[in-house]
């Protein structure tokens, strides 16, 4: 008897250590795969030990209110109990259920509420961003520095159509990522220029909606460089996941010689463009760089063969704006058209880009107009 009771004692020791050894490999594993991040700001740190505060909750309040019941249910069974209790109403019991729900409630309502209000200081910061979502990439402003740019997807056409393998960062990289400094207060002011869009990364624990005609704000402060990751988080149409949020957080020094060179390209830019539209350019010169600015930012409505989709993209193979007087059709471009997917190109593409890309549909997709669009013409009509 004693031996035997020795016996299972011990296996059921070993068994215990097994599991118990499982459990931790499995709990580190299981905090990295099914865990909410921790993310790399203090509010995200915040955010997630909240999360775990709730979370722990739950499992005791679960455990007590089930095992309560399980233990009724068993021991009060009818073979036990033939004749049950009859009494009703126990003042006692439900004061003790009425204030102990209260106190945890309370309990977890005063850190989240802290948290919250910190969430929406966005006073005193270091920095300001206005951050324009449209269909489907976003615009960032640099209010301060005074310079902005364009933040496209940048993954190949080829590797969403699967025609080539993805890669780890499938349809979350982009072009021209937002650049902020560690250690600086960051304000985001949150707007639209068509749909409703949100602005969402999970490591720093914002998510902002973008509406169009109302400003939010955001802020973050990061103390930690590297690349993060996030999506629009709003269903914007068609290629709402196509519009990732990528912001690289650079040292305060490399920060600011980032800002010097953006201004110095700033400046580039405007004497290339004085350049570009001081000469005349060739068919030869153009039609490269308009396919290339056409699969890069036309071909997911109008289709890189320009044959549209339905009613809602037109084709520009044998359109009469493509195919008719070119001021309309630079017009057509430059503005784009209110409250369509249409968007004005002016604010986005250079004279030459513009230009190119203008020469390239009049002279593809079997549309054969012969006609060079300088740039020139498309400074004089902006
Ligand atoms: C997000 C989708 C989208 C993108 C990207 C887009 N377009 Fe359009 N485009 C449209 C829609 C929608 C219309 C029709 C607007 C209307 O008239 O209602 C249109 C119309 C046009 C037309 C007039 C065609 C016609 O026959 O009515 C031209 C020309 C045109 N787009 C050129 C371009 C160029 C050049 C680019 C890239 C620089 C571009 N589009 C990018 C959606 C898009
Ligand atoms: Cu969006």
């Amino acid at each position: 008897m004693t031996r035997s009771y020795r016996r299972v004692s011990m296996l059921f020791g070993r068994f215990c250590s097994i599991v118990l050894v499982t459990f931790g490999f499995a709990q580190a594993a299981l905090a990295q795969a099914l865990d909410m991040r921790e993310g790399v700001t203090e509010v995200s740190q915040r955010v997630q030990s909240l999360h775990h505060l709730s979370l722990g909750v739950c499992i005791v309040v679960g455990i007590v209110v089930f095992g309560a019941m399980f233990y009724t249910m068993y021991s009060h069974r009818r073979s036990r109990h033939p004749t049950p209790a009859k009494f009703h109403e126990s003042t006692p019991v439900e004061i003790i259920w009425t204030i102990i729900p209260t106190l945890i409630l309370v309990g977890m309502a005063i850190p989240a509420t802290i948290t919250l209000i910190d969430i929406e200081d966005n006073s005193d910061p270091d920095l300001t961003v206005l951050v324009t979502a449209s269909q489907w990439k976003w615009h960032y402003q640099y209010v301060e520095a005074d310079i902005g740019f364009f933040s496209n997807l940048s993954t190949p056409q080829d590797a969403i159509n699967n025609l080539v393998d993805k890669d780890e960062n499938y349809i979350l990289e982009v072009d021209n990522p937002l650049v902020i400094p560690t250690n600086q207060k960051v304000r985001f002011l949150m707007t639209s220029g068509d749909v409703i869009h949100s602005w969402w990364v999970p490591d720093f624990a914002v998510k902002q909606d973008a509406i169009p005609g109302f400003i939010n704000e955001a802020w973050t402060r990061v103390d930690v460089p590297g690349i993060y990751r996030g999506q629009c988080t709003e269903l914007c149409g068609m290629n709402h996941a196509y519009m990732p949020v990528v912001v690289e957080v650079l040292p305060e020094e490399e920060f600011l010689t980032w800002i010097e060179d953006q201004r110095v390209a700033a400046a580039l830019a405007g004497e290339q463009a004085i350049a570009d539209r001081s000469r005349t350019w060739t068919m030869e010169e153009l039609m490269p760089i308009g396919e290339e600015v056409y699969i890069a930012q036309c071909a997911t409505c109008h289709l890189p063969d320009g044959v549209g989709q339905g009613i809602r993209y037109p084709a520009l193979a044998g359109s009469e704006i493509v195919n008719g007087p070119v001021e309309a059709h630079i017009e057509r471009v430059l503005n784009g058209v209110v409250d369509t997917e249409m968007q004005a190109w002016a604010p986005q593409l250079s004279d030459r880009d513009i230009a190119a890309v203008i020469t390239y549909e009049r002279n593809s997709f079997g549309n054969d107009t012969g006609d060079i669009v300088q740039p020139l013409a498309v400074f004089e009509s902006r």
